[in-house]
């Protein structure tokens, strides 16, 4: 009885110093992004330049890779495009599983870059969206760097514009997605090297996401930053989230009652182009840099898309 008594008091000692230790749930390393996660082939809801194609095609063209220790998702950089016919073949991908309180951890090689390309890495239930919420891990567009987290979700949601303890800048405030024409409640990361070319010519990096009842919190380290905890890194059997330091951005539930926002979600990793962002003057050509109109050039130009492609080391749930 006393020992039982004594290890209880120990186990409880033991996961209280521990604080927000999760073991590993899922795996996802080369092959297991064709078993684990489907091809989506659906019309892109933005209105991008953009086909998706499924598993067997992505594969026939290399457009998906697998190797053991990689997995590659690409545009097609070889076809000169009809301007009446289909968009440029992309990939996206969507977890078979769905996750609610949870981390994700993305170790990613290479990210889509160039002129017309919208990357995303995030998280949602398609069903009744927005209803169970989304978290947008790392998204932008045409290289620009605001390397933003976003939440978007139903009415009843905001974020404050000050206080919170995070390293990034908030700079639109209300999550519900009827507000300000979808902007969400954004944090853009002011790390060096979060995204797009600078993102890549550091060797990419890791992004993990946290959520719990009570908070939703992004992080990102670069590939060589020292500060990269060994569990994200190795990708260990578990991870302490407590030691991970502050966060680059963080959803705080003051103003949004997460557990009501947010359901169970999938990972989905996509590619697309021009489109409700992308495609717009303002991101394509002023911010971007980029000539002319954005399906013309995407149309015309595949060696544009050599660059435009993910190269993921693993992602890894743990929950
Ligand atoms: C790609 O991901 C972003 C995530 O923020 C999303 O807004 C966009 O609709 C997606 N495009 C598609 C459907 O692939
Ligand atoms: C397919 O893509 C991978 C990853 O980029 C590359 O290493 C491989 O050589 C490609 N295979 C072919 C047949 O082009
Ligand atoms: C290089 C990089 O990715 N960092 C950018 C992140 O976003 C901030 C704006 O919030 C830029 O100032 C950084 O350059």
């Amino acid at each position: 009885m006393r020992s039982t008594a004594a290890l209880f008091a120990l186990s409880a000692l033991v996961s209280s110093a521990l604080g927000a230790t999760y073991p590993v749930k899922d795996k996802f390393v080369g092959q297991d992004f064709l078993t684990g996660f489907t091809h989506e082939t659906l019309a892109d809801p933005t209105h991008g330049r953009v086909t998706y194609v499924d598993q067997a095609t992505a594969l026939a063209q290399n457009l998906s890779f697998a190797s053991d220790t990689s997995f590659v998702m690409r545009a097609d950089s070889f076809s000169v495009l009809d301007p009446s016919g289909p968009g440029r073949s992309a990939v996206r991908i969507k977890s078979n599983n769905a996750y609610s309180t949870h981390v994700t951890v993305f170790d990613i090689r290479h990210m889509p870059q160039g002129c017309g390309t919208w990357p995303a890495a995030w998280e949602v239930n398609e069903e009744n969206w927005p209803g169970q919420g989304e978290v947008d891990i790392l998204e932008g567009t045409n290289d620009i760097e605001p390397n933003q987290s976003t939440l978007h979700t139903s009415p009843n949601c905001a974020q404050p514009a000050a206080g919170r303890a995070m390293t990034g800048n908030p700079v639109t405030n209300n999550c519900d997605s009827n507000a300000d024409g979808n902007a969400g409640c954004g944090v853009q990361a002011t790390a060096p090297n979060s995204y797009g070319k600078s993102f890549n010519a550091a060797g990419g990096g890791f992004y993990a996401m946290e959520r719990t009842t009570s908070f939703i919190k992004v992080w990102f380290w670069s590939r060589n930053d020292p500060a990269v905890p060994a569990d994200v890194k190795t990708a260990g059997a578990s991870v302490n989230t407590d030691a991970w330091g502050t966060p680059s951005a963080l959803f705080v539930p003051d103003t949004c009652d997460i557990p009501s926002h947010f359901g169970a979600h999938n990972i989905i990793i996509n590619l697309t182009f021009c489109g409700d962002w992308a495609g717009l003057p303002q991101f394509f050509n002023q911010l971007g840099g980029c000539p002319g109109d954005c399906a013309t050039f995407v149309n015309q130009n595949p060696s544009a898309f050599n660059d435009a492609f993910w190269d993921i080391a693993g992602v890894h749930v743990y929950a």
